[in-house]
């Protein structure tokens, strides 16, 4: 009885495996390049084909299969981990675990040190 499943579960596997695939771009909050890594991995998941984050535009662009993932989810997973999508706003929770140079919501505040710091935009201290 339970090969039965395991055939069911074959065969909707390989049905799904003609998925279709969507581009879509939107803006992200966030600082530097510990932001991008960040957003980066947290679309590490299946159903997502490509995902890029431009610390200069602060626009992602993420590839994915439409069966998998919605539009709607890859927001969520970018606001779970702390930032802003032009959809969904991360939980001040989230936010304040972020890092102090990663604090998108209070420039100003620390600057980044980290390596990836060559962008020159309005968070020089002072
Ligand atoms: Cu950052």
């Amino acid at each position: 009885m339970r090969y039965v499943l395991i055939l069911m579960a074959l065969a909707l596997s390989t049905v799904s495996g003609a998925q279709k695939k969507a581009e879509i771009e939107f803006q992200v909050s966030g600082v530097c390049g510990m932001c991008e890594t960040r957003i980066e991995k947290a679309l590490d998941v299946p159903g997502v084909i490509m995902a890029e984050w431009d610390v200069e535009t602060k626009k992602a662009t993420v590839a994915y299969k439409t069966k998998v993932l919605s539009e709607e989810q890859i927001h969520q997973l970018i606001a779970n981990v702390g930032h802003d999508t032009a959809k969904i706003k991360a939980t001040d929770e989230v936010y304040a675990n972020l890092h102090g140079c990663c604090k998108y919501r209070e420039l100003g505040g620390e600057s980044c040190t980290g390596e990836n710091e060559q962008d020159h935009d309005d968070r020089h201290p002072e």
